[in-house]
């Protein structure tokens, strides 16, 4: 039996290439493969940056799906079952919402893979399969299978994924994660984690753990393994790390040179709507940020704007912030309502979803706000994130926060990381908006 592996793209503009900044090696397919019993035979394609053609000979195709890529994926779904392959579907937005997927799937898959992939694959090739499996949340365990894409590794960002655990403890009803994860966090034992860096192609590396610190004592213990191998990583963490900061010592020894960190908004009451007002109790916000630089570690500030207290006037707020601490870079998005999120739910008995499954709406664009905000409107919070985020990465801006990055660090690695970042951002703020999220198949041909 043949396996096709498939990661949908969300779409591009017409003529325009994929954005650069977004084409990172997709580690969900290398695990998968991994967990493939060596007998079937498989293959991926990669619809960022190539066709998917249906036609690929193959007897089932698994394909991952977030809910960004789900309307793409549901058409390619479709159109392999006209060719009568089984489609199978997993990933973050199927776990979230299985009965969505259930309509373009011949089987679904709730939850992690692992414990269940070669079991699905078995009855597959029985003919016996169900429509409906559910994993454990499980950490990953031994390597990933990059093989599977080594024939395209030059068109990824040189940048190695690792994952160290899954999941993270903290609540915030707008996280997808806290709903897959429930609350929970499992990591990989430090000898796998070790060994795979060794194997890795490239020498910076990006942990995709959404918050490395949820298992401190482990976290200790693996940045003091990580130390002896002289390489330089990332990872996402919340601001709570500045507290420790033997901790943030240790981190900066082991090659942690940017961080990034989910400060979501700056208004407590907008922090206590999403159930992350720890991140405020946390004590004196600048003075933590100013901790974290001064370990040497440099800032990716992540900001979420569409809370039920954010006005014009926030969005000024949170550019000075940012520009007061000269942030490496950074995100301002609007807030995305996940199915499977509290927040969603919240927003959906109130009436304020725009539609009840925005992400498979007919021309529905990145960017597009699926939701009525409380104090502007959904056209002034795009415009207002868009207009804001340009203002950062304008040249001057990166000129003007290139004094302090020289007082941060000397190490022309990270001079070379932030042109690259920022001048990518610069150019990529306007591509973002208005990308079809799930282009019509026969425009993605052409
Ligand atoms: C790296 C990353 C990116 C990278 C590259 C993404 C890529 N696809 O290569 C970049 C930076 C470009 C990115 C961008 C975005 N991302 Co992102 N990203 C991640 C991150 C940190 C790691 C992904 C990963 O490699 N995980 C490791 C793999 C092994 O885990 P996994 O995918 O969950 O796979 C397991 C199971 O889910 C299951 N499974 C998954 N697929 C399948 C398929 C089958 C057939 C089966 C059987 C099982 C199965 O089995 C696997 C093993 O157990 C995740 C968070 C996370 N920790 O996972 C967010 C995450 C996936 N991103 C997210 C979001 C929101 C975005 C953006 C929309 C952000 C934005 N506002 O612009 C964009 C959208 C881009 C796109 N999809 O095209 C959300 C998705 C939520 C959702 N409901 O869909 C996540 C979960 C983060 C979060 N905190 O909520 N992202
Ligand atoms: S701390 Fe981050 S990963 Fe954890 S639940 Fe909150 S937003 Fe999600």
């Amino acid at each position: 039996m043949d396996i096709l592996f498939v990661l949908p793209g969300i779409g591009k503009k017409k003529g325009e290439k994929y954005l650069k900044s977004w084409l990172m090696e997709p580690l969900t397919i290398a695990v998968l493969s991994k967990l493939t019993p060596a007998k079937y035979g498989r293959v991926f394609l990669d619809d960022r940056i190539e066709i998917v053609d249906e036609n690929t000979p193959c007897d089932a195709v698994a394909i991952t799906v977030e809910t960004y890529t789900a309307k793409r994926a549901y058409e390619l779904a479709e159109r392999f079952r006209r060719q009568g392959k089984i489609v199978i579907m997993g990933g973050y937005h199927v776990t979230l919402c299985p009965e969505d997927a259930a309509e373009h799937a011949d089987v679904v898959i709730i939850g992690n893979a692992e414990g269940i992939w070669a079991g699905v694959l078995a009855d597959i090739e029985n003919g016996s399969f169900k429509p409906l499996y559910r994993g454990e949340t499980a950490p990953a365990y031994g390597l990933p299978d990059r093989s599977i894409y080594a024939d395209k590794m030059k068109k990824y960002l040189p940048v190695s994924l690792i994952e160290i655990g899954r999941g993270c403890t903290r609540k915030c009803e707008f996280c997808s994660i806290s709903s897959y994860y429930g609350g929970r966090y499992r990591h990989r034992p430090i000898e796998d984690i070790v060994a795979e860096i060794k194997t890795c192609e490239h020498r910076i590396f990006f942990f995709v753990d959404d918050s490395i610190f949820s298992d401190k004592p482990f976290a200790e213990e693996l940045f003091t393994e990580v130390a002896k191998l002289n390489i330089t990583w990332t990872t996402q963490i919340t601001l709570d790390i500045a507290g420790d900061r033997e901790l943030l010592r240790l981190m900066r020894k082991s090659g942690c040179k940017l961080v990034l960190i989910g400060f979501e908004s700056i208004d407590a009451r907008n922090l206590r709507q999403m159930n992350k007002e720890w991140n405020a109790k946390l004590g004196e916000r600048d003075e933590l940020v100013e901790r974290i630089h001064k370990a040497g570690i440099n800032i990716y500030a992540s900001f979420v704007f569409g809370f039920d207290h954010d006005r014009e006037q926030s969005f000024a707020e949170v550019l000075r912030f940012s520009m007061r601490h000269k942030f490496f870079v950074v995100a301002f998005n609007h807030l995305l309502c996940f199915p499977g999120t509290k927040t969603y739910e919240t927003f959906k008995s109130e009436g304020r979803l725009l539609h009840a499954r925005w992400w498979l709406q007919k021309d529905y664009e990145y960017g597009q706000i699926s939701f009525a905000p409380a104090l502007v409107t959904p056209g002034e919070l795009r415009d207002l994130c868009g207009r804001h985020k340009r203002e950062y990465f304008t040249l001057r801006s990166i000129f003007g926060r290139l004094p302090t990055l020289f007082s941060r660090t000397k190490k022309p690695m990270l001079h070379l990381a932030y042109w690259a970042m920022n001048l990518l951002f610069h150019f990529e703020v306007d591509k973002r908006i208005g990308i079809p999220v799930g282009e019509n198949l026969d425009e993605a041909k052409k």
